[in-house]
């Protein structure tokens, strides 16, 4: 009698219990953490999804501590997730791109062990023009030593120390992608339950793809370097002419990188000479799910997991994606 192989329904909360195991002692208080940030994005997805019906549109006339304006939604999203992370007593700190200084919510717990740090709403431009946008996250567990109120030194870690990171991309559908240095798995939220049911087990990125991602406007400001390696893309130099996709959301233009391979980049720019995406919220978590997926990211220079951050909004160039075109890049000097 033929076998059938059932396929399983695992939702977030049952999978990151699974994946609790590989924390010994953590006592659960690690899938509890993570189920506030799943918590939190499903409502920012319900005020996504009702963008355009709930007022909500448009800026919020604030300017957020990056000089931009604040959308009503990057609002929302930032509250919402230090609303829910705040209950659980194992955070102690959040760093938000938001806020211009970590928010300390341990409320003097000796419990607290970890710092969140978040993009609550990438690529917000695009929200009322009805584009992909996305959270990004990223867990660090509390530098040995470090005390309750030393919030700076708790953040200002480098990305091979994330203990977990993730985004959640809210697209034609919600997904959530996260890793704890396990392998990538992807949750499709199914909104009629309000679940995150496993869609994408064990993600690898393509060794290699056919599309390149970058903002071609900057194009005559990108060091010499990152022209021509966009130039032997384009003209077949590694096997095959390449296509130009970009969102212009990070987490968007990353999420197909995983998906399909080729490569996502955000170099030097006259305006931006450090780059424009930030190193604690934007880059160390896609890199820490690219290179889990078989994938590379750097800086230019040097792995992106490596660079030791000295301030919460530092910036950084990016490039990521598979591993023939970054071996490309790497190669063109
Ligand atoms: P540009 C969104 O504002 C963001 O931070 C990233 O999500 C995105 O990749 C980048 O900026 C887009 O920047 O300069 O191409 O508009």
């Amino acid at each position: 009698m033929p076998t059938t192989r059932v396929p399983p329904i695992l939702t977030v909360q049952q999978h990151i219990l699974q994946e609790q195991k590989r924390f010994p002692g953590a006592s659960g208080e690690f899938s509890w953490l993570l189920s506030g940030i799943t918590l939190a994005t499903k409502l920012i997805q319900a005020k996504v999804r009702r963008a355009g019906l709930s007022d909500i549109l448009g800026d919020q006339g604030a300017v957020n501590v990056q000089g931009e304006v604040q959308q009503k939604l990057d609002v929302f999203a930032n509250e919402v997730l230090a609303q829910c992370l705040s209950v659980r007593e194992s955070v102690g700190v959040l760093a938000s791109e938001e806020n211009e200084n970590p928010i300390l919510v341990h409320g003097g717990s000796e419990k607290a062990n970890y710092a969140v740090v978040f993009d609550p709403l990438d690529g917000s431009s695009n929200i009322d023009v009805n584009v992909s946008v996305g959270t990004t996250f990223s867990i660090l567990r509390r530098p040995e030593g470090a005390s309750l109120d030393d919030h700076e030194r708790w953040v200002l870690q480098p990305g091979t120390k994330q203990i977990a990171a993730g985004y959640v991309v809210y697209g034609s559908s919600t997904i959530l992608v996260y890793s704890v240095g396990d392998g990538v798995h992807g949750f499709t939220l199914d909104p009629a339950v309000g679940a995150y049911i496993l869609s994408h087990p064990n993600m690898k990125m393509p060794a290699q793809g056919k599309y390149y991602s970058v903002n071609e406007a900057y194009r005559d400001s990108f060091p010499p370097r990152y022209a021509a390696y966009i130039d032997q893309l384009r003209n077949g130099g590694l096997g095959h002419p390449y296509a130009s996709r970009y969102i212009g959301s990070m987490v968007a233009d990353f999420h197909r990188t995983l998906l399909k391979g080729g490569v996502f980049l955000y170099p030097p720019t006259t305006d931006n000479p450090a780059g424009k995406l930030r190193l604690l919220y934007e880059a160390n978590p896609v890199a820490f799910l690219a290179e889990q997926a078989g994938g590379l990211a750097t800086d230019g220079e040097r792995r992106v997991l490596d660079i030791p951050p000295d301030s919460i909004h530092q910036r950084t160039p990016l490039v990521v994606g598979s591993r023939t075109e970054m071996e490309a890049f790497e190669a063109c000097r």
